[in-house]
């Protein structure tokens, strides 16, 4: 008792003193801009109030809170959908350029009834794609607690683009918040120089329950049994034989998106990039050279690609076949959208054309990408046309396995169940139509809202049951705090890792000079790996590879467990070695060495 006393004390002091370090960086810091507007709570309260059907927000006095008078109270009477059923929202009049660095400052408590509260803290664009800049989940209790969120713009925001948004929709709950200040320092200061606020997540503590289940479940899906028997050329059996057994790849998917620059550039760091390539991915999808408006635009570029990463043995993943939104199609392509016959031709003659001039180089097509949200071919020729593309796919390559891929699936807290409902309702009605999809890409690009291990596994489960094999096709992780990241990466990987309904993990770029979030590159620009970059090594080829040594007993034969993938193994007996290649699959492996 006295310990755990003890121990209570010695972390809510370490708190305290982590709390007043975080306050004393706040005061360090030069005085910054203002970008929230002024009165931006009461703003928020006001606007909500009006709109909302699923609980009331005001704006209340609020006696002995650490330096304000009044505060933002929202009261959810009735979950909504989604957490953003629930947000006050209000807009900011400054703008914002690319890279400036910026600290969000609130406070916030549980209200009313409530024990607990839990919010999110948004800042993005006000309108189309919302691009945020910041998403950070929040939890309090009853007494007040500061926050103190960092970031950096993603984007340039002009004059009133900016939203800032509480989102509270997650529970039946009362909280309050006061004292939002957003600042912007510019460029001069460091975004490690300012104050935080720690993240974390749900499943992160090393004794979480899901860490078991997890553990138990790689243990019978990716493993099985290697028989390894030894004897002479007479057929006399062989113990004692030396028996060296090294895995040579993985049965399981693990890869990269890659560039074609620097794939196929001279050069120090294209040679480097090339390299990790090679030794550290067997399945990589191409980014963007093999999309319809790069492919049309340069097909000999696509196939150099191509070409390239099957003579170095990685499984090529085509990205993709059709992105069914006007931006993302090639220029003309929108301009016939009142012409449905001729657009479907065209659709359907680049399915073929690009699926047909790839035929049996492709492991895995990305046939259709985001249709959740990207709706324009959808509006004017029907659903229908989705499960037309995948079987013109199908037919011009036979060999490739079909996928469907889309975001905000297992991101986003895992709290995304429009979209998640979407993408399901589309798979489904894909699968009625007799549309040969294959695999389930979910993207998995993650801020700081960082889905709990749990969550993720049932999503897993419910997408599972569709019945074909899910991949994390996209991979990142952009967050503030690199502990978090790598902690998060090891965490997410292991959890998809272990479900049985998984097939394959790739990460999204993998170099900070050649990433669309330079931020979430696994290795910095001068080839240093970063955190998150060791663990996927420490995962991939050392937890999750098996090498090992050992020796023949009765019989000449010695069984071990290894993950499943390609092997050698070496026998060695008095003078005379020999090594041959083995496939480890599901149902196990027997391999018979003849000295
Ligand atoms: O990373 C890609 C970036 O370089 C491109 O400019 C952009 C538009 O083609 O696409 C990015 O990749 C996207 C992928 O194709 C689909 N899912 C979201 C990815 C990140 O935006």
């Amino acid at each position: 008792m006295l310990r755990c006393i003890l121990l209570f004390l010695a972390l809510t002091v370490s708190a305290l003193a982590d709390m007043a370090a975080q306050d004393a960086r706040f005061k360090k810091l030069p005085a910054g801009r203002e970008i929230s507007p002024p009165r931006a709570l009461e703003g928020m309260a006001l606007a909500l109030a009006k709109t909302n059907k699923h609980g009331i927000a005001e704006y209340v006095d609020v006696k002995g809170a650490p330096g304000f008078e009044k505060a933002l109270r929202m009261t959810v009477r009735k979950v909504p959908e989604n957490p953003w059923g629930f947000q006050s929202h209000a807009k900011c009049a400054a703008k914002v350029a690319k890279g400036e660095v910026m600290l969000a400052v609130f406070w916030a408590r549980a209200a009313g009834t409530s024990d607990e509260g839990e919010g999110t803290f948004v800042f993005e664009l006000a309108r189309e794609p919302y691009t945020k800049s910041s998403a950070f989940r929040f939890e309090c209790g009853k007494a007040w607690a500061r926050f103190y969120v960092p970031f950096v713009a993603a984007r340039d925001y002009g004059e009133d683009d900016v939203a800032l948004h509480f989102q509270a929709g997650s529970a039946k709950q009362a909280m309050e918040i006061g004292g939002l200040r957003v600042i912007s320092y510019g460029k001069g200061v460091a975004l490690g120089e300012l104050p935080y606020t720690p993240l974390t997540y749900k499943g992160r503590s090393a004794d979480a329950a899901w860490r078991k289940e997890a553990a138990d479940s790689i243990e019978k899906e990716r493993k099985a049994q290697l028989t390894i028997v030894v004897h002479s050329i007479s057929g006399k059996s062989l113990p004692g034989a030396q028996v060296r057994v090294r895995q040579q790849r993985h049965a399981y998917g693990f890869g990269s998106a890659v560039a074609a620059s620097p794939l196929l550039d001279e050069g120090p760091d294209a040679e480097i990039y090339r390299g990790i390539v090679a030794n550290s991915f067997n399945r990589v999808t191409v980014e963007n050279d093999m999309k319809w408006p790069e492919f049309e635009r340069n097909r000999q570029r696509a196939l150099d690609t191509v070409k390239w990463l099957r003579d170095a043995n990685v499984a090529v993943r085509g990205h993709n076949l059709l992105w069914p939104g006007w931006t993302r199609l090639p220029k003309d392509v929108a301009a016939l959208q009142d012409k449905p016959d001729a657009l479907r031709k065209r659709i359907l003659d680049h399915v073929r054309d690009e699926a047909g001039t790839f035929k049996g180089q492709i492991a895995e097509w990305d046939v259709v990408n985001e249709p959740v949200t990207n709706t324009d071919v959808q509006r004017v020729l029907g659903n229908g046309i989705l499960a037309e593309v995948f079987k013109a796919a199908r037919e011009a390559d036979p060999q490739a396995k079909l996928f469907i891929n889309d975001y905000g699936i297992l991101s986003h807290g895992g709290t995304d169940t429009e979209h998640q409902d979407a993408y399901f309702r589309i798979i489904k009605g894909l699968m009625d139509a007799k549309a040969p999809v294959q695999g389930i890409g979910m993207q998995g690009h993650f801020n700081e809202q960082l889905t709990p291990l749990t969550k993720v596994w049932e999503i897993l489960n419910r997408f599972g049951a569709l019945g074909v094999p899910i991949e994390i096709t996209e991979h990142d992780i952009n967050a503030w705090d690199d502990e978090v990241m790598a902690d998060y990466t090891r965490d997410l990987m292991t959890a998809v890792f272990a479900h049985p309904a998984t097939s394959g993990f790739i990460t999204w770029g993998f170099w900070e000079k050649r990433h669309w979030i330079p931020n979430a590159a696994q290795w910095t620009g001068a080839w240093q790996p970063r955190g998150h970059g060791k663990v996927w090594y420490d995962l991939v080829f050392k937890k999750w590879w098996t090498n090992l040594n050992t020796e023949t007993g009765r019989g000449g034969m010695t069984k071990v467990r290894g993950f499943l993938g390609e092997y050698t193994v070496e026998a060695r007996s008095g003078t005379k070695t020999k090594t041959v290649p083995v496939k480890l699959g599901k149902g196990g492996a027997r391999v018979e060495i003849e000295l």
